[in-house]
């Protein structure tokens, strides 16, 4: 969550990058890697010895923590290429929403989130009611998540946080701070920073948390003393739902609506990036841009008042370009994933979700 799809591993197109580094590595060691080369690279991803290890060793060790666990941990983590390759390329950045659409709602997905609802039901209905956010929304983000738990990712999040934090150079300090925070986390809620398992960007458990998001926003849910988002259904689904609520969430506001433009409509109104800016609705009108009315019977459509804050989305569809209106709540699932596709994915899946679910 926060960065990446972790659910797309499971779906080749992350994988794919996985695929042609594999056999891309033989070839590079035939192609005349001296011995000495490699020996330097292997003393490289040393990480408890270099520079920038050591600081990390030390800024924890001042707050506390166990310098010698830091350090032994450390010195297991390893560079994995893969994931270099595959944080360079993630799919919200290559697929068009037409293409991005069809990985996420699909009937597999669906009906596994309708089983999912029925087998968590109680759950679900009171993290709705603690924290106001809808079941459907947080089904909806476990699936697109993992597959409802399916995928919770392979890689030992020690090495994933590792390698973006020591040798990814544009988001270095991101992945070093994720990775301090694993050892608060180890300390605190009990995880082991040695072998606790995830996406290749070190996001952990049913809904893809990384590090600094366990810390602050995962709950306890099933009252075990533990805050556990890798084995607990019922942490997992508090959790998200939390997470949504200190993210102003806004109970009944629904998420996006889609819009009529007319032919003469302001060009500078919508974009294909998002952002949440000054515009309203009814300023949206007074450019060429309505949503589309329930009264109608629209399946994606909204009647709010003409003060309601919205941003306005161009999208490369299956059936060609869609006009949406988004309101404050599709922001806040951009807090959970900053892809708008991502936004969108999640709640059209809560929708049929929520339209399939039987009373
Ligand atoms: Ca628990």
């Amino acid at each position: 969550m926060g960065i990446l799809s972790k659910g797309l591993a499971s779906k080749g197109l992350t994988s794919k990058g996985f695929t042609r580094s594999l056999l891309l590595a033989p070839l590079l060691v035939l192609g005349g890697l001296s011995a000495p080369a490699m020996a330097e690279d292997a003393k490289a991803s040393n990480y408890a010895n270099s520079a920038a290890g050591k600081a990390l060793i030390r800024e924890l060790a001042d707050e506390g923590l166990d310098a010698e666990r830091v350090r032994d941990v450390l010195a297991t983590a390893e560079r994995q290429e893969p994931i270099l390759e595959a944080i360079a390329r993630p799919a919200e950045r290559v697929l068009t929403w037409g293409d991005y659409r069809k990985i996420f709602i699909r009937d597999t997905r669906i009906e596994q989130g309708l089983t999912f609802w029925q087998e968590n039901r109680a759950l679900l209905q009171r993290a709705e009611d603690k924290f106001g956010v809808p079941a459907e929304i947080i089904v909806a983000i476990i699936g697109v998540e993992t597959s409802y738990g399916r995928n919770k990712g392979n890689w030992r999040v020690v090495d994933a946080l590792a390698t973006l934090g020591f040798d990814y150079p544009p988001r270095a300090d991101f992945f070093r701070r994720e990775l301090a925070h694993l050892f608060r986390l180890e300390q605190e809620a009990g995880i082991d920073a040695a072998t606790v398992r995830g996406s290749y960007a070190g996001a952990m458990g049913m809904p893809q948390f990384i590090s600094s998001s366990y810390r602050a926003y995962a709950v306890d849910f099933d009252g075990d003393g533990k805050i556990d988002l890798i084995d607990s259904v019922a942490d997992a689904i508090g959790s998200v739902a939390n997470y949504f609520k200190a993210h102003r969430w806004q109970t009944g506001l629904p998420v996006a609506a889609r819009a009529r433009v007319t032919e003469d409509r302001d060009a500078t109104l919508f974009g294909t990036e998002y952002r949440l800016g000054e515009l309203t609705l009814e300023h949206a009108n007074q450019r060429g841009a309505t949503a589309l009315s329930c009264a109608d019977g629209h399946r994606y459509c909204f009647d709010l008042p003409g003060d309601t804050r919205v941003a306005a989305l161009e999208l490369e569809g299956e059936q060609g370009q869609e006009f949406w209106l988004t309101t404050h709540n599709f922001y806040v699932i951009t807090r959970y994933n900053h892809s708008h596709l991502y936004a969108m994915a999640v709640m059209q899946l809560s929708r049929e979700l929520a339209d399939r679910m039987p009373d």
